[in-house]
């Protein structure tokens, strides 16, 4: 990791070790960590040349396999590091598609995993390529410029495939979204990053029985399963895919389409869990929010979802006031959805919530209108 900046003593802390557990999701045995500060990458390598040599020793020492990097390289970057330390180096980013694609089991999740692996490693492969065939053009000209050209042809024609597919799959997407809003049922998404229990809250309020796990990215493309409250109330629910730390926008990008579910709901909770440490549970909630906020949720749509509370004596509140929660001003509550605790609690707020909401129709247009121009 290149930590750029230098008082932070704690918060990149957070953030390799989540990397690290990420990296161990994949099977692969993390041995060494190394962390250098300053202000700004190095164009070459991202990290210093000093550091780099440092790190071929190490790799050397140890047999290492793959270095993996917290920070987002360049095309340029990663291919300069993999010559100079001589093995396989990938960035955050990759690690998260290698996860996703391990977990993605239906067609659509799996065309948007390769567009954004297509789009990130398109310019290295690029890159690459050239330097290859400019380095052999003296002895194989013609076939390395034959192998060159229709490789980069190969690779944009593959692309320009996936987007069609799943250009066509958002458009049914979209459609599918607009008529679940004419059932009338009132959506409310679950969203929260990775591991929350947003699938095992999901399947409490509504019956449903899908997959829960302590794997990361267990849910991957969105589910919907109605809830029957009363004569007048039936709720739709939607479990959504988890958020990262430091998400990289490309990945919210290539992934808008199940953001498109967060975008479209009356009400969005923001599953927490209430074992993480008060700096990452801090993170995690100005995170969450701020990433909530970007997608398009407006602040009043935005419950905060203490989950697990099964696993702790702290009261709810003493945890809510260490990170500071009151101070966003959002309503919020705490749960259990394995113990199914405090869930009529939970329930009530939500119906309480869109009470309010109906209340001013004029919000409900404008997001009815927001989802019809998509
Ligand atoms: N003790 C306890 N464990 C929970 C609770 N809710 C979920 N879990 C566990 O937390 C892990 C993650 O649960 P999931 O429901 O799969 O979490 P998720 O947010 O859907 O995760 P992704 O789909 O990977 O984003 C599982 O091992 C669950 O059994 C809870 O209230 N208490
Ligand atoms: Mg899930």
């Amino acid at each position: 990791m290149l930590k750029t900046n230098p008082h932070d003593h704690r918060v990149y802390r957070i953030k390799l070790d989540e990397l690290r557990r990420l990296v161990e999701t994949l099977g692969v045995e993390v041995v060494g960590e190394f962390v250098q500060t300053r202000h700004r990458p190095f164009a070459r390598y991202h990290i210093g040349s000093g550091k780099v040599k440092e790190l071929r020793r190490y790799v050397e020492k140890h047999g290492i396999d793959l270095v993996v990097f917290y920070n987002i390289l360049r095309s340029s970057q990663k291919l300069n590091l993999i010559r100079a330390l001589g093995c396989d180096v990938v960035d955050r980013y990759e690690v998260t598609l290698e996860i996703f694609d391990r977990m993605a089991s239906d067609n659509l999740s799996k065309l948007q995993i390769e567009a954004a692996r297509l789009e990130k490693l398109a310019p290295y492969f690029k890159l690459e390529a050239s330097v290859r065939y400019h380095n052999e053009r003296a002895f194989f000209r013609s076939m390395g410029e034959y192998a060159y050209h229709s490789q980069l042809r190969e690779l944009t024609r593959r692309q320009a495939r996936i987007r069609e597919q799943i250009r066509a799959l958002k458009k049914e997407k979209r459609q599918r979204i607009r008529k679940r809003r004419r059932l009338g049922y009132p959506l409310v998404c679950i969203s929260g990053f990775y591991n929350a229990g947003k699938t095992s809250l999901f399947n409490a309020l509504t019956g449903d029985t899908k997959l829960v796990s302590p794997q990361p990215f267990t849910t991957l493309s969105s589910k919907y399963q109605r809830r029957y409250i009363d004569a007048e109330t039936t709720l739709l629910f939607i479990d959504t895919i988890g958020f990262v730390i430091d998400l990289d926008p490309r990945l919210i990008k290539s992934f808008e389409l199940n953001l498109e579910d967060i975008r479209s709901a009356d009400l969005v909770l923001l599953l927490l869990e209430i074992t993480d440490p008060p700096l990452t549970l801090r993170i995690k909630l100005s995170e969450g929010v701020r990433l909530l906020t970007e997608i398009g949720v407006p602040r009043d749509r935005i419950i905060i979802v203490f989950n697990k509370i099964d696993l702790t004596p702290d009261p709810p509140e003493v945890v809510g006031e260490r990170i500071g929660l009151e101070r966003l001003g959002l309503p919020w509550t705490a749960v259990s959805a394995k113990k199914r605790i405090n869930l009529d609690g939970l329930l009530h707020i939500i119906t309480e919530r869109l009470k309010q909401i109906r209340e001013a129709p004029q919000i409900e247009q404008e997001k009815v209108a927001a989802v019809e121009q998509g």
